[in-house]
C-alpha cells in the first residue's frame, strides 16, 4: 500500500486494518456448568472467532468485582473474577488467541473502581488516611428539613438520581458518575495515577495483551472546583453530569502521561493500540492524532443516541435516516486528511440490538436488514467492532416484563420513576416503551449456540443461565443454523468481512467520503476514494422499493457484493432493505 501524502490517516497499522470482536464474558460461553460464561468457555471458541474472519478479541471486564455494574465495577484489577477463573485460565487464554495470530485487547476501567476496592477501603477509613484524596470526598451541602444531608452539587449519576453517595464512616459524600458503589478515582492526585497506570494497566501489559479498550475516557479530569451545573434540563433538580466531568481542562495531559506508561512498560516492540470511549468528544481530532501521542481510536456515541432524548435515554425521540447518516459520518469524517483514525461499530454492550432499531426485525426483513447492516458496517472507513450475536443477526428480546430486566441502570431508573411518579403513570409507561428498545439488557443476553440444546448450548442443560435467553435461539438465531445454512446472516458477515480485507485500501482507508442524495430519508448511498478507484455503496433503508443514482452520469459500476442473492447488478432498483457495493469509474 502507498500512503497518499494528504492522507496521512492511510499510514497502515495493524489496529487499523483488524476487525475487532467484542466478547462479553458472562454471556458467552460457560465451560463448567454454572451458568456464567468464562475464560475457559472463551478459550474453546477462539476457532469460531478466527472463522468469521476476525483477527482481535476485546473482552469486556473479566477482574474481581461484586458485580454491581457487571465487572465495570473492579475491586481488584489484578486478579480475574473467580466465577470467570483463575489467572491462569486468562493467560491461557491470550497466549492461544496469540497462537491462532489474533490479538488480545482487555477494557480498562479507571475513572472509577468499586467501593469495594482495597483502595477505597481505605480511603473510606478516615479523613486522614493516607489514600484519602484518591477518590472525592465532600462535605453535604447542608442538611434538609428530616436532617438528610444534601449532595454538595447538582450532578447527577449517568445511572440516574444524585452522583454522589453519602457515606457515614465519616459523614462525607463521595463522588460515583455511575453506580452508588463505583466510586469515581481522583486523577489530580497523581500517586493514584500511577497507582491506577501499574495495576490495571502494567500487570495486563506483562501478561501480553496487545491494547486497551479505555472505559470512559473522556471522563478523568473534572471540573476544577466541582461546582455546581448550569440547568441545562429544566424538569429536573438534577443535571447530566457531562458538563463537569467531560473533557476537563487535563484530560488530554493524562492520556499522554498513560500513553507514555504504556509504551516505556512494553520492552518486545509490540505495538500497543487504545480505544477510548469518548462518546462525546468535541476534539475527537486530538485525542487520536499519531503525533500527539494519547490514543489510537475512539467511540463516539452519536449515531446510537440518535432516538432518544439527550436528557433522559430511555425517551424516545423520532429521528430521520437523514439524522443517522450524518451521524454515522461524523464518526469518521474527522480524520480525513489528518493523522488521527477512527471506529466504525454500532453495536456494543451498551446498545441495543441494531437490526431492531435500524433495520426491520420482522420475521419477513430481519435476515435482509441484517445483511444490509453488514455491508454497512464493513464498508466504512475505520477500526471495525463487531459485538457477540451481532453476527447472527440477533434482535432485541420481545415483551418482557420489568421483572426480567436486570441492569443497574434500568432497575434504578425504574425505582425512581416509581417513588416519583408511579407504577402506572405515563412517565412509566413511557418509560417501559424505552427500555423494550433501548435497554443495554438487549445485549447481555446469553449467546445462542445451537437451537437443540437447552439453554442453546451456553451452559450445561442442567445449569441455570445467569440472565434468560433471548427465545430467538429457537427462530433460527444460533450458531449452529446459520453456520449450515448458506443464506444466514452469519455466512453473509464472513464474505463481506472477507470483502473487507481483499478491498481494504478502500473499504478499511478510503477518504473523501461523499454523500448521494444525503436528503434521501431511504437510501444511504456514498462514494469514498483511495488514488484512483472508488467505492460506490447503494443502500436502501426502507421496506420499500427504491431507485438509486449513480455517483456521475457516465459513472460505470463494477458489482463487489450485495445483500440479495438474485441480484440484477445492472439495475437501479433496489428492492426493499437491498444494498450493493461497487466500484464506479
Ligand atoms: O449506556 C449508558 C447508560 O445506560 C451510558 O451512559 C454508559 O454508561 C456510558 O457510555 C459509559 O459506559 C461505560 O462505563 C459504564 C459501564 O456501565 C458501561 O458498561 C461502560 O461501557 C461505567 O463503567
Amino acid at each position: 500500500m502507498t500512503i497518499s501524502s494528504e492522507h496521512p490517516e492511510t499510514e497502515p497499522k495493524w489496529w487499523k486494518e483488524t476487525t475487532i470482536y467484542q466478547i462479553y464474558p458472562a454471556s458467552f460461553k460457560d465451560s463448567n456448568n454454572d451458568g456464567w460464561g468464562d475464560m475457559k468457555g472463551i478459550t474453546s471458541k477462539l476457532e469460531y472467532i478466527k472463522g468469521l474472519g476476525v483477527d482481535t478479541i476485546w473482552v469486556c471486564p473479566f477482574y474481581d468485582s461484586p458485580q454491581d455494574d457487571m465487572g465495570y465495577d473492579v475491586s481488584n484489577y489484578e486478579k480475574v473474577w473467580p466465577r470467570y477463573g483463575t489467572n491462569e485460565d486468562c493467560f491461557e487464554l491470550i497466549d492461544k488467541t496469540h497462537k491462532l495470530g489474533m490479538k488480545f485487547i482487555t477494557d480498562l476501567v479507571i475513572n472509577h473502581c468499586s467501593t469495594e476496592h482495597a483502595w477505597f477501603k481505605e480511603s473510606r477509613s478516615s479523613k486522614t488516611n493516607p489514600k484519602r484524596d484518591w477518590f472525592f470526598w465532600r462535605a453535604p451541602k447542608g442538611y434538609d428539613e428530616h436532617g438528610k444531608p444534601i449532595p454538595p452539587n447538582n450532578w447527577k449519576s449517568f445511572f440516574g438520581g444524585s452522583a454522589w453517595t453519602f457515606d457515614e464512616t465519616t459523614n462525607e459524600f463521595y463522588l460515583r458518575l455511575f453506580a452508588s458503589r463505583q466510586a469515581d478515582l481522583n486523577w489530580e492526585n497523581e500517586e493514584c495515577r500511577k497507582a491506577i497506570y501499574e495495576s490495571a494497566v502494567g500487570f495486563w501489559l506483562d501478561h501480553g495483551v496487545d491494547g486497551f479498550r479505555i472505559d470512559t475516557a473522556g471522563l478523568y479530569s473534572k471540573r476544577p472546583g466541582l461546582p455546581d451545573s448550569p440547568i441545562f434540563d429544566e424538569s429536573s433538580e438534577l443535571q447530566h453530569p457531562n458538563w463537569g466531568s467531560h473533557n476537563g481542562p487535563r484530560i488530554h495531559e493524562f492520556h499522554q502521561e498513560l500513553h507514555k506508561f504504556m509504551k516505556d512498560r512494553v520492552k518486545d516492540g509490540r505495538e500497543i493500540m487504545t480505544v477510548g470511549e469518548v462518546a462525546h468528544g468535541s476534539d475527537n481530532a486530538l485525542y487520536t492524532s499519531a503525533a500527539r501521542y494519547e490514543i489510537s481510536e475512539l467511540f463516539s456515541f452519536g449515531h446510537v443516541d440518535v432516538g432518544t432524548s439527550p436528557f433522559f435515554r430511555y425517551n424516545k425521540v423520532p429521528f430521520s435516516l437523514k439524522q443517522w447518516k450524518e451521524a454515522i459520518a461524523s464518526n469518521f469524517l474527522f480524520i480525513n486528511g489528518t493523522d488521527s483514525w477512527a471506529t466504525t461499530y454500532i453495536e456494543n454492550h451498551d446498545q441495543p440490538r441494531s437490526i431492531s432499531r435500524f433495520g426491520d426485525d420482522s420475521p419477513k426483513y430481519r435476515n435482509v436488514s441484517g445483511k444490509l447492516l453488514a455491508l454497512l458496517e464493513c464498508s466504512l472507513t475505520g477500526t471495525l467492532y463487531i459485538y457477540q450475536g451481532q453476527e447472527l443477526g440477533q434482535v432485541n428480546f420481545k415483551d418482557w416484563p420489568i421483572e426480567k430486566y436486570e441492569d443497574v441502570d434500568v432497575k434504578t431508573n425504574y425505582g425512581i420513576i416509581k417513588r416519583e411518579f408511579g407504577e402506572n403513570s405515563k412517565e412509566m409507561k413511557k418509560f417501559l416503551e424505552g427500555i423494550a428498545l433501548i435497554s443495554r439488557d438487549h445485549a447481555r443476553t446469553p449467546m445462542p449456540w445451537s437451537r437443540e440444546e437447552t439453554n442453546a448450548g451456553f451452559t450445561g442443560p442442567d445449569a441455570k443461565p445467569w440472565y434468560f435467553l433471548n427465545e430467538s435461539f429457537q427462530q433460527g438465531i444460533n450458531v449452529e443454523e446459520e453456520s449450515k445454512d448458506g443464506a444466514s446472516v452469519l455466512n453473509f458477515w464472513k464474505r463481506a468481512l472477507q470483502a473487507r480485507r481483499e478491498n481494504k485500501e478502500l473499504m478499511v482507508y478510503g477518504y473523501d467520503f461523499q454523500f448521494i442524495d444525503l436528503e434521501s430519508n431511504k437510501l444511504f448511498s456514498f462514494t469514498k476514494e483511495y488514488e484512483s478507484k472508488t467505492l460506490f455503496a447503494a443502500l436502501n433503508f426502507s421496506g420499500e422499493q427504491t431507485e438509486f443514482r449513480a455517483p456521475k452520469e457516465d459513472s460505470s459500476l463494477s458489482f463487489v457484493l450485495g445483500n440479495y442473492d438474485d441480484v440484477d447488478a445492472s439495475s437501479r432498483v433496489l428492492k426493499p432493505w437491498e444494498g450493493r457495493l461497487y466500484y464506479a469509474n
